[in-house]
């Protein structure tokens, strides 16, 4: 008699069997100590709209999910996979748990590994990587945000010699973790183009208020930055990244762990889902008997599989260095956007109930809005997209 046991919607697709046994270890670790820390809580952070990110922080630094992909400076040094792996399983609990981490140690701490200078390294890297600092990065601007190179934030030098210091003043918008950083990696125009500063938050001149009334990401800490005469010393200048390529290439390791991490909303919705309609009787049987029911969950599994098949294909160019920032685009146009559409379809199956935080499908799908429009809205991934299809910029 064939074996009727239900199957997990990606143990149906055997996708484990991809993933190499240390890389599976480190993404069973993290899932078991967010089950037990942080996802029982999550619901209450949301509907405050708080996050209790400094504490956060240091749990997540002693996971070693701070910079887990960075070489060096007390990071953890790991494949880029596993730390695909470690952004699904804390998306899974929330997006906004996994901004945090994608803030902290793709966007600020990648900047600083990257581009700057030993001293920078040295001072930042090992406080950010057990979560004792926390870092933002600030690119967008109120008026600036799919097209950052029109910025406005400029950075002057206050003389003509080379360890003159720098004056920074502009506005920074919707930045993440921004109020409860302790180091902000600034993107500026400068007269010799756009060039990327380590700023301390306690820096004269330099505020965050936060941004409030958010109905998406309410378990994020989300930011303006205000830079009024902020004064730098020449040092504060990240030495190795000119130009708008500095931020961007930043961004592609952001949304690579994005790519994976959509699949981790996605994923806790199907499963809820799946537990919800084994036990909800509509009519007279459960609401998993019926063939609507049936037809939709086995889209949203191909979708969440398909989804899994393409972000360990990209992990494996990642791991072998040949990921080109136009495949980043496919994967995180593609599985942003069936996340979202398995967060509604899941939140239908649910009913009323669906639209309540008894069940995590509406907060998974609200905060997908968010991870819709962040690292690039899907449009401007189609136009990236389609400008490697084609040769042509259809930007501007
Ligand atoms: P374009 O002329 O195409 O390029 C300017 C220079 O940059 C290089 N470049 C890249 N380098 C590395 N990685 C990439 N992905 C790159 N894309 C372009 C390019 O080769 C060129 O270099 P060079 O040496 O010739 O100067 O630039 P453009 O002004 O036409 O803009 C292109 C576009 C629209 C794709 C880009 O501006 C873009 O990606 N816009 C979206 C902005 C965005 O994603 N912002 C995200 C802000 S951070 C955030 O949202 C954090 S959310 C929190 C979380 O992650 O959880
Ligand atoms: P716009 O650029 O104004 O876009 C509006 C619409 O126009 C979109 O639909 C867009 O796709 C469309 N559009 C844009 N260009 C084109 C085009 N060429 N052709 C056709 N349509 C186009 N930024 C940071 O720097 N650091 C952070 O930490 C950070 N965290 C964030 C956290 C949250 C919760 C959110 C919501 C945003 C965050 N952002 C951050 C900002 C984010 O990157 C921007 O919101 C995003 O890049 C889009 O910019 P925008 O909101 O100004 O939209």
């Amino acid at each position: 008699m064939a074996d009727r046991t239900p199957q997990t919607p990606l143990g149906l697709f055997g996708t484990d069997a991809l993933i190499d046994t240390e890389d599976r270890t480190i993404r069973d670790t993290v899932r078991s100590v967010l089950a037990a820390k942080v996802r029982p809580h999550i619901a209450e952070w949301f509907e405050s709209g708080t996050i209790p990110a400094r504490e956060l922080a240091r749990e997540l630094g002693a996971l070693g999910l701070l910079g887990m992909h960075l070489k060096g400076y007390g990071c953890a040094g790991t494949s880029a996979t596993a730390y695909g792996l470690a952004c699904l399983e804390l998306e899974a609990v929330d997006s906004g748990v996994r901004s945090l981490v994608s803030v902290q140690g793709s966007l600020a701490m990648f900047a600083i590994h990257r581009f700057g200078s030993e001293e920078q390294k040295q001072e930042w890297l090992p406080r950010m990587a057990t979560g004792e600092a926390i870092g933002c990065f600030g690119l967008t601007e109120p008026d600036f945000g799919s097209n950052p190179a029109g910025m406005r934030t400029y950075a002057a030098r206050s003389g003509s010699a080379d360890d003159a210091d720098w004056v920074l003043t502009g506005t920074k918008m919707w930045i993440t973790n921004g109020s409860v950083a302790d180091v902000a990696v600034v993107w500026a125009q400068t007269d010799e183009g756009i060039r990327g500063f380590v700023v301390p938050t306690g820096t004269p001149g330099f505020s965050a208020p936060a941004i409030k009334g958010k109905l998406s990401l309410r378990a994020s800490v989300t930011s303006e930055l205000v830079l009024d005469q902020v004064r730098l010393p020449a040092s504060a200048l990240l030495p190795l990244a000119t130009g708008l390529g500095g931020p961007l290439s930043c961004l592609n390791e952001a949304r690579f762990g994005i790519v994976f991490g959509a699949l981790g909303a996605a994923r806790d919705c199907l499963e809820a889902t799946l537990d919800y309609v084994a036990t909800r009787d509509i009519f007279d049987k459960p609401l998993a008997g019926y063939q609507i029911t049936q037809t939709k969950l086995a889209d949203m599994t191909l979708e969440l599989g398909k989804g899994m098949l393409l972000a360990l294909h990209l992990g494996r160019l990642k791991d072998a260095g040949t990921l080109r920032p136009e495949q980043v685009s496919l994967g995180k146009l593609n599985n942003v956007r069936e996340a979202i559409a398995i967060a509604r379809e899941c939140r239908t199956l649910l009913g009323a109930n669906g639209i309540t935080l008894d069940y995590p499908v509406l907060r998974h799908a609200n905060n997908l809005e968010s991870v819709l429009t962040y690292e690039g809205t899907s449009e401007v991934h189609q136009l990236v997209i389609g400008q490697a299809l084609t040769g042509q910029a259809a930007f501007r």
